[in-house]
């Protein structure tokens, strides 16, 4: 008689976490479904689920440590035990150190795959180099940093409230494809009257929900941004009693908001003045819930600014920030977590603070510096009681290009040591083969993965990580979640795959690295635990098995001191960003190739390209592998609209080039009528694990990827160092050889 094991845990083939039930029979896993009684999730899955056993058996998987025979990239591995790659390892580190200071050891992450973010974060910490980030970089650090400063948090993420919330703002988001939960919960809203605003260029399938759809040119979401705020103040529909008693700047926004009146704002935005005025209106007659939107963290030099500047000011002077049914403060992670101090942020902000170095972007970012830490953290102490951001790493980490100097030509300072741990940066980031150029040169590359991708192809080491199905978990959102379930570890790890903490808890005891590092993760969790004085097992066996922190609206009239400000107000006019040298009521200005700033490049590169927008079943770069998933979506897309498709000779599902001033590159073109016109939209993040792996093929890295035609430039990268994935240019046209992988062919890569 077989007996079948029914095991609950969360699902992290995405970061939604779902509650789920893994079905193992006679120990094997057989299949996962949605865990009905789970609080977060409520019984919702989506179509990965039917994947999850293809994952974990996967033959594609990495189960061994692999160290490197030939040259970089030649795809020739050896098998070695973890005790060897780890003391080669450690060894090297220790060189390094020795030579060219800690700093020398560098390290980019992924979005929120599990423990390896934030273990990583603590061994840098410990270790003594600020040079680490994670995908939070591009991802939301520009928005982060600008709610902080205004306001002391980042509050943009916050849901909107059955029952209460009147209109939901969805800018620049598509949550059908990049967040279920949260969709769910907008319809959920919608059925009950919530009106419903999309800003997007496309009609993506929530702008086909909405009540009103701003069908914008790409980039200019910060002109918007001010023709809002111009509505908004002209009309005097601001919430004049909020502004008063707790907004210093306001003044000076009133000033700016002039220039920017809704017909200037029409044509630079191509979205008709009745509907900026009808948005402002949906803005202020609230409660309004504003979506966090991932976009102007895309939108790269100044433009991005202004969008989530100009953002922030509507949420605030609307009133809605901090207010039931608008944008709620989260505040910190639960006090039964020591996360600031597990992770040791105070150790490496000691360590900068006695040291001359700085991260190796600080120079061309000054908002992520050293200087800035301080700055930031200590008014937002106290407003939270003592605690500091929790996310403290978001305003400091790094810019990519910053890195990719340092590895390829040492400056400001040489790193020589690097780590690729849930990431992909030939894939995910612009100035992809920038990277390629650093990720050859440095004197020692480790990768750490569940598939060999076309960054650990090119790894001297590359280790095999268990995932969320063969290790005990506790969900941190990078300590920004306020709803912490813990979860035991559901099977045994199979093959030599360990979890991600063991990497860095090995590499600091063999390094002498200071600092308590218990032997396992769930030991390790158990330290997190220390104020709650219960374990992490005790807690995964309770009910309920998770943590909440308490949450209520209007804390920043019950705290004694305010908002996280220098001054305790909504500062309008961030001192903090005039302290970093930024302009605090940032202009719009035009993305760094465009029709207006470059019109020389436009008339050569005519359309106007944004990319990357979310597409289910993947997660990113992810689950390519997975033959149950790829049959759903098998090649990336170039979205046109049939007008441009027709003047260009450009034919439904044929392939065609996209091309930038730095290169062309291949995707099929899909046309499509929401497209906005003069406008289009190319997939990212694509490899094709059925190509060959050595170079110059890398899994066909080069052949699709848009992030390899896009710059990574200094000047067209944004305040906070994020990059431009969107309102830049390009030319397209039909391309005459096909994209059958079995017909391989020969990528066109320079250098
Ligand atoms: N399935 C799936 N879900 C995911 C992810 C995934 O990889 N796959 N990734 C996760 C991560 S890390 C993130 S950050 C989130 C992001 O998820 P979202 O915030 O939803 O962002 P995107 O889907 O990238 O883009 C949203 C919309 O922005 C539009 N857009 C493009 N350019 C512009 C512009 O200039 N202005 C405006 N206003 N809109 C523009 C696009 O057309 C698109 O419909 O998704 C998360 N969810
Ligand atoms: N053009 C364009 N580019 C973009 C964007 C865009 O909109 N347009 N969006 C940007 C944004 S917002 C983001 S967040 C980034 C996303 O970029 P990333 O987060 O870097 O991408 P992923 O594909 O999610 O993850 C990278 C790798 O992590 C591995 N991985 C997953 N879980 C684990 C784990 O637990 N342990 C280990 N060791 N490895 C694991 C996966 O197998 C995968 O190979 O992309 C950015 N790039
Ligand atoms: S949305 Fe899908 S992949 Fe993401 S956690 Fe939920 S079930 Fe897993
Ligand atoms: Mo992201």
């Amino acid at each position: 008689m077989s007996e079948t094991q029914y095991i609950k845990t969360g699902c992290h083939l995405c970061w939604q976490q779902c509650g789920v039930i893994l079905h193992v029979e006679d120990g094997v896993l057989k299949k996962c479904t949605p865990d009905p009684d789970h609080v977060g999730s409520g019984g919702y899955g989506c179509e990965r689920l039917s994947a999850v056993s293809e994952f974990h058996y996967s033959e594609m998987r990495l189960n061994y440590p692999l160290k490197r025979k030939g040259e970089r990239g030649e795809a020739k591995w050896e098998r070695i035990t973890w005790e060897q790659a780890l003391t080669e390892i450690a060894e090297k580190l220790v060189a390094i150190r020795d030579e060219f200071g800690p700093e020398a050891v560098g390290k980019v992450g992924g979005t929120i795959h599990g423990p390896a973010d934030w273990s990583s974060w603590r061994f840098f910490c410990h270790w003594g180099s600020p040079n680490f980030m994670n995908s939070g970089k591009n991802c939301g650090q520009l928005n982060t940093t600008v709610e902080c400063a205004m306001y002391g948090w980042d509050g943009s993420g916050s849901a909107p409230e059955l029952g209460v919330t009147k209109n939901i703002i969805m800018w620049g988001a598509n949550p059908p494809e990049s967040n279920q939960l949260k969709w769910n919960l907008v319809r959920a809203c919608m059925d009950q009257g919530t009106k419903l605003v999309v800003i997007d260029p496309r009609l993506s399938e929530i702008a086909a929900a909405a009540d009103l759809w701003l069908q914008i040119r790409p980039g200019t979401d910060g002109a918007l941004g001010w023709g809002v705020i111009n509505v908004l103040i002209e009309e005097g529909i601001y919430d004049k009693e909020f502004v008063e008693e707790w907004c210093s700047g306001f003044d000076q926004v009133a000033e700016k908001a002039k220039n920017y009146p809704p017909e200037r704002v029409a044509e630079i935005t191509e979205v008709p003045a009745e509907k900026i005025i009808e948005l402002a209106h949906y803005c202020a007659d609230g409660p309004t819930n504003f979506n966090w939107n991932l976009t102007c963290n895309h939108e790269g030099n100044g433009a991005g600014y202004a969008a989530a500047y100009t953002q922030a000011v509507i949420r605030s002077i609307t009133g809605n920030m901090d207010r039931p049914g608008g944008n709620a403060i989260p505040g910190p992670i639960s006090d039964d977590i020591d996360w600031y101090g597990a992770i040791g942020w105070e150790l490496l902000f000691e360590h900068l603070e006695n040291s001359d170095r700085d991260c190796v972007s600080a120079e061309h970012f000054p908002v992520c510096s050293k200087k800035m830490i301080r700055q930031f953290n200590e008014p937002i102490k106290k407003a939270w009681g003592g605690k500091g951001y929790g996310a403290a790493g978001y305003f400091f980490y790094p810019n990519t290009r910053g890195l990719v100097d340092a590895m390829r030509y040492g400056t400001p300072y040489p790193i020589k040591a690097f780590f690729i741990q849930c990431g992909n940066p030939l894939l995910t980031y612009t100035g992809a083969k920038n990277w390629h150029e650093a990720l050859k040169k440095v004197d020692l590359l480790v990768g750490m993965d569940f598939f060999m991708t076309p960054s650990m192809a090119l790894c001297d080491y590359v280790l095999p990580a268990a995932s969320w199905i063969e290790r005990p978990h506790m969900q941190l959102y990078w300590g920004l979640s306020t709803f912490n379930p813990c979860y035991k570890q559901p099977l045994p790890a199979l093959h030599e795959r360990k979890d991600d903490y063991y990497l860095w808890s090995e590499l600091a005891r063999r390094t002498g690295t200071q600092g308590e590092w218990p032997e396992t993760l769930e030991g390790m969790y158990d330290l997190m635990l220390r104020p709650s004085g219960r374990t992490h097992g005790e807690i995964a066996e309770s009910t309920p098995n998770y943590l909440l922190a308490d949450q209520d609206y209007y804390h920043h009239k019950v705290n004694g001191y305010g908002f996280g400000t220098p001054s305790g107000k909504c500062e309008l006019a961030p001192t903090t960003l005039a302290f970093a040298g930024e302009d605090p009521v940032p202009d719009y200005i035009e993305p760094s190739w465009s029709k207006y700033r470059t019109p020389d490049l436009a008339k050569e590169y005519p359309l106007v390209l944004t990319s990357g927008a979310r597409k289910r079943p993947y997660w990113h770069t992810s689950y390519r592998e997975l033959k149950t998933l790829r049959w759903q979506h098998q090649y990336p897309l170039l979205t046109i609209n049939p007008e441009d498709a027709r003047s260009l000779g450009i034919v439904d599902g044929e392939m065609v080039y996209i091309e930038t001033p730095l290169g062309r590159v291949r995707q099929k073109a899909r046309i499509d009528n929401g497209m906005k016109l003069g406008t289009v939209h190319a997939e990212a993040y694509w490899y094709f694990p059925e190509m060959p792996e050595e170079e110059p093929y890398l899994f066909g890295v080069w052949d699709t990827n848009i992030n390899s035609i896009l710059p990574d430039d200094y000047e067209c990268s944004d305040i906070a160092g994020n990059l431009p994935f969107r309102g830049m240019l390009c030319k397209v046209y039909p391309c005459d050889t096909d994209l059958a992988y079995d017909q391989v062919v020969a990528p066109e890569v320079e250098g």
